[in-house]
Parts: C-alpha cells; structure tokens; sequence
C-alpha cells in the first residue's frame, strides 16, 4: 500500500478495499467487457491505492536445468515431444548458478527465479536446488524457483533453504487447459499451489495469453486465482512466444489491447499481487509496456534472456524506465 493509502488506513479513513476473494466468473468477464479506457483507468486507480505507480519490481529467470521434460504442455520449447532444436542439458552446479545470480545483481535484478524443465521435483535433486537457493538468498537477493509439481514436504525443504517464491502457472482457464497441456491436470497445479501455501511461502502464479484461447478463458484464469485461499503474491502474465515445432508454433499474436485488458483485469481482481508482464516483451512496443504500467503491471523481467527465448536488452530497458520516469521498487516491497 502506498504510505499514504496506508496511514489514512491506520487512522480508519478510507484506505483501499481489501482484496475480495468471492468473485464470480460473470463479474470477471464483465470486466473485460467494460469501455477500454473505463477498465484501464479503473484498474489505474486500484494500482494507485495498493502502489507507487511509478515503481517497477524488476526481476531476472535463469534456466538451471533446461530441455528435455516429459511434458506435453503445448507452447513449450522444453517439451521432449516437441522438435523444437532445444537440446537438454543436466542441472547446474550451485556455484554456477550462484556466480549468474550475482551478475544479475550487479544489473539492476532485485529477484532470481530458477526455472528447471522437470514435471516435479525429485527428492535426488533437492540438496543441489537447496544451495542455490540458500547461494542466491545470501547474495541478498529474493529468491524464486519453478521447479514443476512439489509435494508438502518439498515445499517446506525449499522454503527452509531460503526460498521466498515458488512459481506454478495455472496457465490458461480450466475450460481451456486440457486443449493446452494433458500430461498434468488442473488439479494436479492447485494442489501444488496449496503445497507451497501451506509450507508458509508466497506462491507466484498466473498464465498466459495468445494460445487460441478466448476472452472469457482468460477471464476463467483470473477468476481461479481470484477464488484462491490467498491471492498469488506474483501474477505474471505471459505473452506466448510462439515456438517452432510445438503445437502452439503458429499461433495468431494477440491483439495488444486485449493483452492490457488482461493486465488490468489482473490489476483488479487480485489488487495487491505483483502484476508482471513476463514472456513477450521482446515483440511489445515501448507504448504497449507504458499501458500495461499504466493499467497496474510493475513487475518485469530484466536480462536479454528468459529461459529458451530472448528479453529486451538491458540497455532499452534503462531507456524505457528513464523516459516513464520509474524506478525499480525498493526490495521487500514486493511481499
Ligand atoms: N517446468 C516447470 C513448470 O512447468 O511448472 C517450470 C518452467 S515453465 C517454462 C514455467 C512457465 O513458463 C509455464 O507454466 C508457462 O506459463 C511459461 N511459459 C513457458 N513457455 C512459454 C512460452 N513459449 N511463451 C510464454 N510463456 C511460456
Ligand atoms: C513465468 O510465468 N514466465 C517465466 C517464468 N514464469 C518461469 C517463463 C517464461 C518462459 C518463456 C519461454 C522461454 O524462454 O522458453
Ligand atoms: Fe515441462 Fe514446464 Fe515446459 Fe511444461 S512448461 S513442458 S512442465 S518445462
């Protein structure tokens, strides 16, 4: 909440609605169905009452372990399934992972999400996860990793090791989903989500958008995150980038307005998540980023690389930030 919000709020005068958790599907799809500038000014507003609209949490991925997943989920370029020319490789080493976190450091990163190509975490695999996590964190960073499907009690090994944030994409509504991804279920992602929540550790979730769904898909998305026990702390929404040889590989971009009415919807209904625009920035104009902020994104990615695809370069986006006049958000406000 921003520090004037906050102390009217500490007074009992006004301060911002707090987060609903009772939405209904009808009411998120009439959102995106509201006058373009109508939705953009009101999630501006909902931005405004929860944040300094002028900061930018700014966070870096780091692929430690990428290609070939036994998943099937079709936008990947990771999937063994796909012919997508990604070649796997084993997990990192922690020192090497450690050394790519202090660089992203050095360059402006406030958070470090390690992103692992697995379908769930094997127990083999968690002391090396463990180190990089526990690496990360003493560098003075926030730490993040998506690593697949956890159970409770690898959910409590990592938060023990330091991590802040578990990533797990609901990626699309649940009507859409199984058009989507067949080797996982819906259900099989919230019970993730419910294990990381119930080991004390804030969850990073949301989707992404420009796979053939439609509008009232994505309004489905939102409502799901919605409806959680506790909104995700993160909700990062993903602009697919279409990957030759998946099944996604041709698919139609979708319209940019339609992206900054789902950043705004995003804004609303979870009015005190981190909204960040995640894949496909590289393919978005500076105006298109400048709506989204102004519809309540603040979260972004920095680096020239997310895991198998490229970011902008650091350059342009020290430009951009220098031209909106924005700032990266001071860490721990982010939680
Ligand atoms: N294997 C783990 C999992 O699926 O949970 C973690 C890594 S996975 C790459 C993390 C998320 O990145 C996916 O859930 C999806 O939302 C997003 N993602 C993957 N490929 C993408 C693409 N081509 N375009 C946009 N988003 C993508
Ligand atoms: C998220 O929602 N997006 C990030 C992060 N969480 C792990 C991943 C984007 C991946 C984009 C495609 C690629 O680089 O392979
Ligand atoms: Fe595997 Fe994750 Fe890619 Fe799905 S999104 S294929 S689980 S790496």
């Amino acid at each position: 909440m921003n520090p004037h919000a906050s102390s009217l709020a500490a007074k009992g005068i006004g301060g911002p609605a707090p987060p609903r958790h009772e939405w209904s599907l009808d009411e998120v799809e009439a959102l995106f169905e509201l006058p373009f500038m109508e939705l953009v000014f009101r999630a501006a507003e909902v931005h405004r009452r929860w944040f300094d609209p002028t900061e930018l949490q700014l966070s870096q991925l780091l692929s430690v372990k990428t290609g070939g997943c036994p998943e099937d989920c079709g936008y990947c370029a990771q999937s063994q399934k796909f012919k997508t020319g990604v070649a796997a490789t084993k997990l990192m080493d922690a020192e090497t992972v450690i050394a790519a976190a202090a660089e992203a450091k050095a360059g402006g990163a406030q958070r470090f999400c390690m992103g692992a190509a697995w379908r769930d975490l094997k127990d083999r695999d968690l002391p090396k996860v463990a180190a990089m996590i526990s690496g990360v964190k003493a560098l003075g960073l926030e730490t993040c990793a998506t690593l697949g499907m956890l159970t409770p009690d690898q959910a409590k090994a990592l938060k023990a090791a330091g991590l802040d944030f578990y990533n797990h994409n609901l990626d699309t509504g649940p009507d859409y989903y199984d058009k989507v991804v067949t080797t996982r279920t819906y259900q099989d992602r919230l019970d993730t989500l419910a294990a990381v929540r119930d080991a004390g550790m804030p969850t990073c979730c949301g989707g992404i958008v420009g796979m053939g769904e439609t509008r009232c898909d994505r309004a489905g998305l939102l409502h799901q995150l919605a409806i959680l026990p506790s909104h995700p702390e993160s909700l990062p929404i993903n602009d697919l980038m279409p990957i030759p040889g998946t099944p996604l590989g041709d698919s139609k971009a979708v319209d940019p307005l339609e992206f900054v009415r789902m950043i705004a919807a995003a804004r609303i209904v979870c009015p005190k998540s981190m909204v960040r625009i995640a894949a496909g920035r590289e393919h978005m104009s500076r105006e298109l980023q400048a709506l989204c902020f102004l519809a309540g994104a603040n979260s972004i990615f920095i680096g020239g690389r997310l895991l198998t695809t490229n970011n902008p370069e650091k350059t342009a986006d020290e430009a951009l930030l220098a031209d909106l006049k924005m700032k990266p958000m001071p860490v721990g406000l982010s939680r």
